[in-house]
């Protein structure tokens, strides 16, 4: 059989990189392999989704005599359990839970970083056969090592992440994730079980021709924004327009595509959701990371997201995110 040895799996990857840096200590590899670890098993089950009729329906008992849970429940017990057993995180916060989870035991209050992660983005989306993902921001700790973790250690701004991540289940599955040395993506090759290096050092391109938002709530938007939609829909010489319209509805895919293809994607507030719908924490922090390490920008409308101070782990935040040319023509029309 042949077997490409040029393409470098995540574990191979993320080792290469560490022999970059003689002082470090392998942690954030480790960090990086839990998450695939349960990338994977998710990834199984998304793929069984379908099958959750047939099998036995969440809330129901399987052929096996188990409880079936619910997808966005098993990802999160998946990516908790594989944090807590391994030697890297001291704790977790996570969309699905109300408070964070201090692990508090000898060997995760040694180990410096927290992750907060939304464990199964999109997840109305199961049902139709439409990609979802899982979304995930790791932190340095503020607390002392060898103490428990506390709430203080997850409440920094976003600036503050050295990595963040996706995995998103599509047509293939991907995990995206990007440190402050560049941004790397690995497709999931399911004939040997691993994540293999797909799309060295992504780059988002400057500009695109794709705009993402919910049109459905165009009234409730503010007239800057309003404005901004009304002129992607139109000829323009200078920008390009008019762009192409693309919302799935599940956040993970329309960024992924839009970081690859160049584009914008937007969830601004509305009059019913004055603060939009998305969490600062476990959706807009990572993804913001992701796409200014790859070049683009990531805003509230106002302030850019990475700088935002946190005061709430659920707090929910507009956003604007995307190439750096499109973003500043919208910030034209927000400031006009
Ligand atoms: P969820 O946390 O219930 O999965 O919702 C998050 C999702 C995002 O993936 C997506 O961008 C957004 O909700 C879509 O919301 P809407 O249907 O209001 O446009």
């Amino acid at each position: 059989m042949f077997i490409n040895r040029k393409i470098l799996t995540l574990d191979e990857f993320t080792i290469h990189q560490l022999r970059q840096f003689p002082t470090a200590t392998g942690e954030l590899s480790s960090l990086l392999r839990d998450i695939g670890l349960a990338a994977k098993r998710i990834n199984v089950e998304v793929n069984k989704a379908g099958l959750v009729d047939i099998l036995g329906d969440a809330g129901a008992v399987n052929v096996q005599g188990e409880d079936v849970k619910k997808l966005d429940v098993y990802a999160n017990n998946q990516l908790m359990g594989v944090l807590q057993h391994g030697i890297s995180c001291a704790g977790i916060g996570s969309e699905e839970l109300d408070d964070i989870i201090v692990f508090n035991d000898d060997v995760s209050n040694n180990s410096k970083y927290v992750v907060t992660f939304d464990p199964l983005d999109g997840s109305g989306n199961i049902d139709v056969n439409i990609s979802i993902g899982t979304i995930f921001g790791v932190y340095r700790r503020i607390t002392a090592i060898g103490t428990p973790c506390e709430k203080q250690d997850f409440l920094q701004p976003g600036i503050r992440q050295v990595a963040a991540g996706y995995i998103v289940y599509g047509s293939s599955t991907m995990l995206v994730y990007a440190t402050r040395r560049g941004v790397n993506g690995f497709t999931l090759d399911p004939a040997i079980g691993e994540f293999c290096l797909s799309h060295p050092d992504i780059k988002c391109p400057p500009s695109g021709k794709i705009y993402s938002v919910n049109h459905g709530n165009f009234f409730q938007y503010a007239e800057g924004v309003r404005k901004y939609i009304d002129g992607c829909q139109k000829k323009d010489k200078n920008t390009g327009g008019p762009y192409t319209q693309r919302y799935i509805g599940s956040m993970v895919a329309d960024v992924h595509r839009n970081l690859i293809k160049g584009g914008i994607f937007m969830y601004p507030a509305t009059t019913d959701k004055p603060n939009g719908k998305l969490r600062l924490m476990y959706e807009c922090n990572p993804f913001a990371f992701i796409i200014e390490m790859a070049g683009g920008k990531a805003t509230d409308g106002k302030n850019r997201i990475l700088e935002i101070q946190p005061t709430d782990l659920h707090q929910r935040s507009p956003l604007f995110i995307g190439s750096s040319e499109m973003m500043h023509e919208l910030e034209n029309y927000l400031n006009a």
